[in-house]
């Protein structure tokens, strides 16, 4: 199945908000892998589908489409300054010519939507040209479509625990609209059909926290049979808005999942052993994008990054081969400084060829491609996720710094992540016996009586699965 049916009931966006829990939304569609093509260029992304469809990835979360404000931080996408697809990631053309390539290759192409705010500049002239300010944007917004919170000194957000300051006031600065007013509702909704109309498939909204539902339910209920929608709601520690109160206009990505990830790494201890205690503060499996890194949290230190190309891709097949939620993959660019935009010609993002890549490389030079997607162990694993769909997570092993599980009967993985000690582990592995090679490295391993011994290398790790 490749076209994505989620929300498909419209009558389910109908429920009241309050008093309807997860459990009563449709899932209308099995295991997906999706992968986040960071400030990837659009006829780079068109000609990337092709490998990415017959790797058996599903779709691709793409950059902020929209005008923007010109500068070389790759942050300049998330500050819009017109709907029109005039960007330093391609054209209107160039966009539609992408989503129908994917299309071809069965690859959906999800957009990250930016709709709570616009800019923080005082005034200037966006990507394509169209001259403005802060709270005016021709055609589109004026003074009276924003919020004015008057809750801080300076109209922008101080306090996470304020709900009203978080949904209000201003994100970094950056004018906030005002997403209760019906004509505000229809603008966003004429730009997200506009996305829908060039073959967008769903959206990412962007700062979803900063949006009350109530008036995101409005804008997404109208938005055609089966488009996705993802939510960016973070979870934080004691806030009072939290991704729970998200799940029924559709998915969110889970946090945590990639904050445990990372501490699994570098406090070489797993937060939980128990399959269903792992994951017990987070959302629900079957609303939860579970991912390693994204954009935000390659450089925020909340996850693993590039930085540690061995722990990305032990982790990331590790994401792969576990049970929760649907995995999103990164692939990003390599940076010194927070700021850095990718390379570019004349304020376009030069093309990127990720062809010649097979695994990761010990160090990454600034503003290279990582291509993390191309990795050959990655896509073996996206395969090993689609093969052990459906099976229970069994045999959990945990010793020291190895930790390993079977989807039975389907599927091994196990994983040392000491930098310096290897283990001599047997474990049941709930395999059928007989000769089975390591998706990592093509060695061959015996299983006997169900069982695999082996010693494990410092971050050595297996993935077996039954053909
Ligand atoms: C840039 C500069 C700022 C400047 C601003 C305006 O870096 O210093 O004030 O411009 O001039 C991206 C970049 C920002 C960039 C912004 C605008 O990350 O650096 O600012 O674009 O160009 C909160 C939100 C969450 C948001 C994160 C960044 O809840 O939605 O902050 N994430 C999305 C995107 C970002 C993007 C934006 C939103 C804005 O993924 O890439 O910003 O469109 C706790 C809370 C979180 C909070 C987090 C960080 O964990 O729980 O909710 O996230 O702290 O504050
Ligand atoms: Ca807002």
């Amino acid at each position: 199945m490749r076209s994505v049916s989620f929300l498909a009931s419209l009558s389910l966006l109908s429920m009241p908000l309050v008093g309807c829990t997860a459990e009563q939304v449709e899932q209308p569609f099995d295991e997906q892998v999706g992968l986040q093509l960071f400030m990837w260029p659009w006829e780079s992304v068109a000609k990337e589908c092709e490998f990415i469809g017959d790797s058996g990835i599903d779709w691709v979360l793409v950059s902020p489409p929209q005008e923007h404000i010109t500068g070389s931080a790759w942050w300049t996408v998330y500050q819009p300054v017109s709907y029109q697809l005039e960007s330093r990631l391609g054209n209107r053309e160039q966009f539609e010519n992408m989503t129908k390539t994917c299309a071809d290759h069965g690859v959906d192409v999800i957009v990250d939507a930016v709709i709570n705010h616009m800019t923080a500049q005082y005034s200037g002239v966006g990507s394509g040209g169209t001259s403005f300010e802060k709270f005016s944007y021709p055609g589109l917004y004026s003074m009276d479509d924003f919020h004015n919170c008057q809750l801080t000194y300076d109209n922008s957000i101080q306090n996470y625990a304020s709900a009203e300051e978080v949904q209000t006031c201003e994100l970094l600065g950056l004018s906030d609209l005002n997403t209760s007013l019906p004509n505000v509702q229809e603008t966003i909704l004429g730009y997200l059909n506009d996305l829908i109309s060039l073959g967008a498939k769903g959206f990412r909204i962007d700062a979803a926290k900063h949006i009350a539902p109530e008036d995101l339910q409005p804008i997404i209920s109208k938005l055609p049979e089966g488009t996705v929608v993802m939510l960016e709601v973070i979870r934080g520690a004691g806030e009072p808005i939290q991704p729970e109160q998200y799940l029924e206009l559709g998915y969110v990505w889970e946090f945590d999942y990639a904050r445990n990830m990372k501490s699994f790494f570098v406090d070489q201890v797993i937060g939980y052993v128990d399959s269903e205690a792992r994951y017990i503060s987070h959302a629900p499996s079957e609303r939860a994008l579970s991912f390693v890194s994204n954009h935000d949290t390659e450089r925020n230190g909340q996850a693993i990054n590039f930085g540690d190309p061995r722990y990305f891709e032990i982790a990331t097949a590790m994401m792969l081969a576990e049970e929760y939620g649907r995995p999103m993959l990164l692939s990003s660019y390599a940076f010194i400084e927070y700021d850095a935009g990718p390379a570019e010609v004349d304020s376009k993002v030069s093309p990127i060829d990720c062809s010649q890549v097979t695994g990761p490389k010990e160090t990454y030079e600034d503003k290279e491609w990582i291509c993390q997607h191309r990795w050959a162990s990655t896509i073996r694993m996206v395969q090993f996720r689609d093969k052990v769909q459906g099976a229970a997570t069994t045999n959990i092993y945990q010793n020291e710094t190895v930790y390993g599980f079977a989807r039975e009967g389907k599927g091994y993985f196990i994983t040392n992540v000491s930098l310096d000690q290897s283990f001599d582990v047997e474990v049941d592995t709930s395999l059928p016996d007989g000769e089975y090679t390591n998706l990592f490295d093509d060695q061959v391993y015996q299983i006997q009586n169900g069982k695999l011994q082996v010693s494990l290398p410092a971050l050595g790790a297996i993935a077996l699965v039954v053909n």
